[in-house]
């Protein structure tokens, strides 16, 4: 039976796992980035004037100018990831195009790779790796005091954001030995308090003087840009480790890079940074720093549910229901 329907233009930013293209290439009029070469301001702007939905990556920046650009058809920014800062949310808005994310499906992964980052930073297991495979390997044997790092049972970790993935990070740390420490807009319930001996602290200022290890998991919005600004670095005890696997900008990254520069904290665990790719080259160079390439989500299990999810929102959205995972400003 000929399907006389017309599909609904789906435009893919970057190249998805395949069987998410398969599905989408069923269900839709999809337009894939086979070689996932990143699309520029100009090509995003040609892609909303055509689109019914775009999927967007953390990647593409939509903002006010392209968004302002579409044309009427473009209804639903389905965004592939959780965060939503790579979207201008109150443009979207306020010319009634929809958005939604993908939250839930990696928070597991995102919280493994914090904990990964809390692990090698003070246990120096980056430079121990490049030490054996280095082509002149030094290595004279085991040595009573060789490669000596910082013990993390006992510590005290500091989660600034107690969302899902801080919560995840959470439950983790406390397997660990960790002490638990948070703040976080809201104050978690008396049994996560009880159960993880968490201690909330209402001013963060408090909390990071007083941390050994310090883990962002707060969304990346206009109130969190710069949280973790060079005075508030600055209130970090020396022997402070920082993590971030959450978004670059919620940390000054110049002043980070000074103060492990200087030796005024020591070592920094970064999935993200604040101009990716670009990072501070000092960061690079300090053996005190495990930079990763924002890998904190990278399973094939994640990309493939956070696909599944795109799918969904796109699904219901197009059926005249209210998608799950519907994002609106006042959420961030
Ligand atoms: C994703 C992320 O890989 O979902 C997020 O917010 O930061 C990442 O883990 C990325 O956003 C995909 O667009």
């Amino acid at each position: 039976m000929p399907n006389s329907a017309k599909k609904p233009v789906v435009i893919v930013t970057r190249k998805l796992p395949d069987v998410v293209e398969t599905r989408m290439k069923e269900l839709f009029d999809a337009r894939l980035n086979v070689d996932d070469t990143p699309m520029s301001q100009a090509d995003l702007v040609e892609a909303v004037q055509v689109a019914d939905v775009l999927v967007p990556t953390v990647t593409d920046r939509i903002d006010r100018s392209v968004i302002s650009q579409a044309g009427s058809q473009l209804r639903l920014i389905a965004n592939f990831g959780t965060g939503v800062d790579n979207v201008d949310l109150d443009t979207a808005n306020n010319r009634a195009v929809a958005v939604t994310n993908t939250p839930g499906v990696l928070t597991e992964d995102t919280a493994d790779m914090t904990m990964a980052l809390i692990l090698a930073v003070p246990r120096r297991l980056v430079e121990g790796a490049a030490l054996l495979k280095d082509p002149n390997n030094q290595w004279k044997g085991w040595s009573p005091t060789g490669m000596l790092g910082h013990r993390i049972y006992g510590k005290r970790l500091g989660i600034v954001g107690m969302g899902r993935i801080g919560q995840a990070v959470a439950e983790r740390a406390r397997a660990f030995g960790l002490q638990i420490h948070y703040h976080s807009r809201r104050r978690m319930p008396d049994e996560f308090e009880q159960r993880l001996e968490a201690t909330h602290w209402e001013s963060l200022d408090q909390m990071l003087s007083r941390m050994d290890i310090v883990s962002v998991n707060c969304p990346h919005t206009p109130a969190t840009y710069h949280l973790l600004s060079a005075r508030r670095l600055r209130l970090l005890k020396p022997t402070a480790y920082i993590v971030n696997t959450a978004r670059g900008e919620v940390i000054d990254e110049n002043e980070l890079a000074r103060l492990i520069e200087s030796n005024s904290i020591a070592g920094a665990g970064l999935d993200v940074f604040e101009h990716e790719p670009a990072i501070n080259p000092k960061l690079l160079q300090s053996n005190r720093v495990v930079a990763l390439p924002h890998m904190g989500s990278a399973t094939i299990e994640g990309r493939i549910d956070m696909g599944e999810k795109v799918i969904l929102n796109i699904k219901t959205f197009l059926d005249g229901h209210a998608p799950p995972d519907r994002v609106h400003p006042a959420m961030f």
